[in-house]
């Protein structure tokens, strides 16, 4: 069978994870190797000319870690992907890769932490222009266009709001103007989302999430076309270096084989918890895609296939409510990170979020008392009767 005729849950345990064509195992090697020998000198030097296919040194490309690259890109239907250490090791290469002094980007106020200040502290100090916007309302975004946009960035669902972004709209203001679109899409995984599809040119994935899906490692992938992403892999990454190690693709590889299933029973555990909250007295406000009362449900329906395990709170008795619950829950973990298999429940504005300023995370709204729940693969009773014992305590 042709592989891109294969069905996504075929894909999953099928590309990357082809049997080894030199021993037949049918697990993926570990090539824990630092470096390949050459047979002679001139091919030695034809593969740093780019002239030869071949392996040459571990960061600037491994077997192992190129498998989990062949995986995620025809996930999701992109023409090459490249793996690195982590989400933001994949977000920084990308935007040194593709910038320059003097450009101009736009991204959503509501993203990552992390994601937020290596955009507003670290690429303005090289000469960098960046405007914050609300890309869920398409004339903000119209509004900002510069002569020198460059490119335009986003979450769809954005953490922890999960507000979405029309995907399509964003792609048709850009396209004709030659701006890059990139959209991370950690939050949905290319199981209930594929963004190239809409017109976007590059995904962002923290593998660290749904992808290794397992809480025990870190990574990040950029997956779009082959001219751009060889251009990160020769520049910003051969030259900064943020690999992702053969060990961590393998775990990576390993998790993924069970995506469709995770993403599934994640989706039907978080419609079970997201119902009960948006009922519970002491919930003044519950922000889950695949409920009608979120204010993008209809984009999520148009552009998603599925609702995610991931949603924010709002207690009515704010930050202190939000602080008993955290502190009485029993089997839900406060920890920060997602998509893994517990379900885990954290504080943005003192956590994930800590570090935009108290003025900056009122104009992405978020507020104070914000609760994040990544809601993992327990049986739905018994998160859900955790959550009402925390809960009670507010009553
Ligand atoms: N993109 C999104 C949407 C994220 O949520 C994160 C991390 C990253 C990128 C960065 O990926 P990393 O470098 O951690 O692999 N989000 C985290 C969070 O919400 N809690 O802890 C980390």
């Amino acid at each position: 069978m042709e592989k891109d005729q294969m069905h996504f849950e075929t894909k999953v345990m099928h590309i990357g994870h082809e049997p080894d064509p030199c021993t037949g195992s049918i697990a993926t090697p570990i090539y824990q190797t630092s470096t390949f020998v050459f047979p002679n000198v001139d091919e030695g030097a034809a593969r740093f000319r780019g002239e030869r296919e071949g392996y040459i040194y571990t960061r600037l490309g491994n077997p192992t870690v190129a498998a989990l690259e062949r995986c995620v890109s025809a996930l999701e239907g992109a023409e090459k992907g490249l793996a690195f250490a982590s989400g933001m090791a994949a977000i920084s290469a990308l935007f040194l890769a593709i910038l320059k002094s003097g450009d101009h980007v736009i991204a959503d106020r509501c993203i990552y932490g992390s994601t937020y200040t290596f955009l507003a502290a670290t690429l303005t100090r090289f000469g960098v222009e960046v405007d914050f916007v609300d890309c869920s309302d398409i004339d903000q975004v119209a509004a900002s266009l510069k002569p020198n946009t460059r490119v335009i960035y986003f979450e769809t669902p954005a953490n922890p709001m999960m507000k979405m972004v029309d995907m399509e709209a964003v792609a048709r203001l850009a396209k004709p103007r030659g701006i890059i679109t990139v959209v991370d899409n950690t939050f949905m995984s290319p199981y209930f989302q594929r963004p190239l599809k809409w017109g976007i040119d590059v995904v962002i994935h923290s593998a660290t999430k749904y992808l290794g899906g397992h809480g025990d490692v870190l990574g990040g992938l950029i997956v779009g076309p082959a001219e751009l992403v060889d251009l990160v892999r020769t520049t910003a990454q051969k030259d900064v270096g943020g690999i992702m190690s053969p060990f961590d693709a393998w775990l990576i590889l390993r998790g993924i084989k069970t995506l469709a299933v995770r993403m599934e029973r994640h989706e039907k555990n978080a419609m079970q918890v997201a119902e009960f909250l948006e009922k519970h007295p002491a919930v003044q406000r519950v922000y889950y895609p695949g409920l009608p009362s979120h204010p993008q449900y209809a984009i999520g329906k148009k552009q998603m296939t599925g609702f995610g395990g991931m949603m924010s709170f709002e207690l009515k008795g704010g930050f202190e409510a939000g602080r008993t619950l955290m502190n009485s829950v029993k089997l839900c973990h406060l920890a920060v990170s997602l998509g893994e298999t517990s379900t885990l429940i954290e504080h943005p504005a003192s956590m994930t979020h800590s570090v935009l300023t108290p003025e900056e995370r009122q104009a992405a709204g978020i507020s104070e008392g914000l609760v994040r729940l990544s809601v993992g693969l327990e049986h739905p009773d018994d998160i859900i009767a955790d959550l009402q014992q925390g809960l009670a305590k507010l009553l």
